[in-house]
């Protein structure tokens, strides 16, 4: 376990040296802080980054909800959709043959159907989606939390990230902090609606309350659990990483 007074005393110390960086990214190596873009021009800063935030808010807090009152007018919708004919079909059904497959270190591996994420039971909030590009707003989200669907397929404890994959082509993944953290949802619907707006995400997008946008994937197809992102795309834990922002988008 972490010794948390110890790490930043020793961290803030060993940050004001010359040498400092190096030796505050080995102290976060020890204790398994290291991001999967750390090896990247900008790594020991997202290192430091990371394993500050995740040491100084290790009792995971909530982000900010508001309230009914406070919805934005307009949802901004961030790009189109996926334009491959599996989604075009997909979307004319309604999202009845969709299912979104768990696999990876999980004991029983499966896949859920829109209607059956639905059954479960749901989580709604109002939360502020913050986009790098500097816009925001605030919207109500409601589904499933993904703590909820990661109890049911049985996460091993050499799970340490939790990979989205989408219609579009990107990936995406969070650490077991996020993944368990009871706002991060598996989300089918917005303000008010029993379905989210094609372009917000249908069927199911992520939404992890705790960072920028670009990490709240959209058009879901699969999630993995897994130990390492080594061998998923470059490597570096998702496609934005390896866009050249950050793995860990915390706000
Ligand atoms: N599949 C997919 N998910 C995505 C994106 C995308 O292009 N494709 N854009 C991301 C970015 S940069 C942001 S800010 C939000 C935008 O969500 P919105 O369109 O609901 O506002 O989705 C994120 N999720
Ligand atoms: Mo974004």
């Amino acid at each position: 376990m972490v010794n948390r007074r110890k790490f930043i005393r020793t961290g803030l110390l060993a940050a004001g040296s010359a040498s400092g960086l190096a030796a505050a990214a080995g102290l976060a190596r020890r204790y398994g802080l290291i991001p999967p873009d750390h090896g990247t021009l900008f790594g020991v800063g997202e290192t430091l980054t990371y394993a500050a935030q995740r040491i100084l808010m290790s009792h995971h807090p909530l982000a900010r909800e508001f309230s009914r009152s406070e919805i934005s007018k307009v949802a901004i919708v961030n790009g189109d959709p996926p334009d491959i004919e599996l989604y075009h079909r997909l979307l004319a059904g309604k999202f009845a043959e969709w299912r979104l497959p768990i696999d990876g270190l999980v004991a029983r591996p499966g896949s859920f159907s829109l209607a059956e994420l639905k059954h479960f039971p749901a989580r709604s909030q109002i939360t502020l989606h913050v986009c790098e590009q500097g816009w925001s707003f605030i919207a109500e989200w409601i589904g499933v939390p993904l703590s909820y669907v990661l109890n049911l397929v049985g996460v091993s404890t050499q799970a340490r990230y939790v990979v989205f994959f989408t219609f579009d082509g990107g990936h995406e993944s969070i650490d077991m902090a996020d993944a368990w953290h009871p706002q991060t949802l598996l989300a089918y619907g917005m303000n008010g609606g029993d379905h989210l707006p094609t372009g917000n995400g249908a069927p199911v997008r992520l939404r992890v309350a705790r960072q920028l946008g670009y990490k709240s994937l959209k058009f879901l197809t699969r999630i993995a659990v897994v130990d390492s992102v080594k061998n998923i795309g470059k490597g570096l834990g998702g496609s934005n990483s390896e866009d050249g922002f950050g793995w860990y988008a915390g706000i």
